[in-house]
């Protein structure tokens, strides 16, 4: 009798427990159609479930502020990286290999020269560049670019110094590069800024192809990883695999396949990032050092061709999850956090130019999870490469078809 007793008050327990558990479902889809539908409405290509809810297709979120929005120039040839100098102007590459500045009322100077030669087929060329942290007192540039060897092309840092008159950049020498070299045309990853410990992080890619895949699983390789380094190309101090001989000092994170994003957070100061999937799985990540990201061994994406990568799995041990993710793609390049500018309902928000997506992405972050996404911009049917905050708090864009928006508050 007792026995029988313990089994009612179980099943009476687990009767009540999944009664409540509908309940809360129902409040979340609730809630979660008041404050706005999701902004992505086609279908996915694949059913896979998230690992957690909110991971894809959050609610939608609109701008309240009145924003103004201008094309400064459509002259920029294949822009590629934007930052901001310490006057407010920009600088910017551009994928055959130069750099130009433009001022905040679009006026361009002329192309800058003096750079290593690029390979700029397929997705090669002048990359991205981020501003030495002494910028104002010595001038340096740290860049990134696909470089030509012998053995194959590959993903290179460069430093050097741009001259006074603006024309050319000084002692142009390359620091690191990221090996092996492989003919590929595709995936070099790409995006660099300093850390606040004044090291160099940057992104690299896994070449495409399914034979140089699952070299972002391999730590003695440089594809498909986040890498630290000094300013003179050696592995930072503190690095995670410092102390481990059969790794490469200089990696950070490891099991990405094609970064093109990547910004730290301003309150937290976690680096954060951004990779593409294949068809889905496009993934916005928050980086811990040492860490595997699981690409290609999970993901949410599938082949170009239908079939499922690996195993088709999308959760493993030992690898993280990404904080949010996008099928169909968005194809995310380029990303900052706003922050401390005159749009204060933007206030810490990741913004990330989308390629094939054709917009700019607004994704509100609460405690490491996105809560909120909006598309901005998606008139202009623009492939936006890259975005930054101005000097003077407005959003910065650049285009493929060489665009330079502003976007401000009305
Ligand atoms: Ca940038
Ligand atoms: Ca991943």
């Amino acid at each position: 009798m007792k026995i029988m007793t313990s089994v009612l008050v179980i099943l009476l327990f687990t009767f009540v427990t999944a009664c409540n558990k509908k309940q809360t479902q129902l409040q979340t889809v609730g809630s979660k159609s008041s404050e706005g539908t999701p902004v992505e409405t086609k279908a996915p290509n694949v059913n896979y479930k998230p690992a957690f809810a909110g991971q894809t297709r959050i609610s939608g979120v609109k701008t309240k502020t009145p924003l103004a929005t201008k094309v400064l120039t459509d002259n920029l040839k294949k822009p590629w990286g934007i930052v901001p100098l310490p006057d407010g102007r920009l600088l910017i590459t551009q994928k055959e290999g130069t750099l130009i500045i433009a001022d905040v009322s679009g006026n361009l100077s002329s192309e800058i020269s003096g750079l290593p030669k690029v390979n700029d087929s397929g997705q090669g060329g002048l990359l991205d560049i981020t501003l030495d942290p002494n910028y104002s007192q010595n001038r340096m540039l740290y860049w990134t670019f696909s470089e030509n060897t012998k053995q194959g092309n590959l993903t290179s840092v460069a430093k050097g110094r741009l001259a006074k008159d603006e024309k050319t950049v000084e002692n142009a020498q390359v620091i690191y590069r990221a090996t092996p070299a492989y003919d590929s045309d595709k995936h070099y990853g790409g995006r660099i800024l300093f850390d606040k410990t004044g090291n160099l992080i940057f992104s690299t890619g896994e070449r495409s192809d399914i034979e140089t895949r699952p070299q972002a699983q391999s730590l003695t390789s440089a594809l498909g990883k986040i890498i630290r380094i000094t300013v003179n190309g050696e592995p930072a101090t503190g690095n995670p695999f410092a102390n481990n001989p059969k790794v490469r000092p200089e990696l950070y994170s490891y099991g990405h396949r094609n970064v093109q994003g990547l910004a730290f957070h301003p309150e937290t100061g976690d680096l954060w990032e951004n990779e593409f999937g294949a068809r889905g799985g496009d993934e916005v990540n928050r980086i811990i050092a040492g860490k595997n990201y699981g690409w290609p061994i999970i993901t949410y994406g599938i082949e170009y061709d239908g079939n499922t990568i690996g195993e088709g799995k999308t959760e493993a041990e030992g690898m993280e999850q990404p904080v949010y993710y996008w099928d169909p793609v968005v194809s995310p390049s380029g990303m900052i956090f706003y922050s401390n500018g005159n749009i204060s309902e933007w206030e810490n928000n990741l913004f990330i130019g989308g390629l094939s997506s054709m917009h700019i992405i607004r994704l509100i972050i609460k405690n490491n999870k996105v809560v909120g996404e909006e598309r901005l911009l998606a008139d202009e049917k623009e492939r936006f490469r890259d975005v930054a905050q101005g000097k003077d708090g407005s959003l910065y864009a650049i285009t493929d078809s060489g665009r330079l928006y502003r976007i401000s508050k009305k």
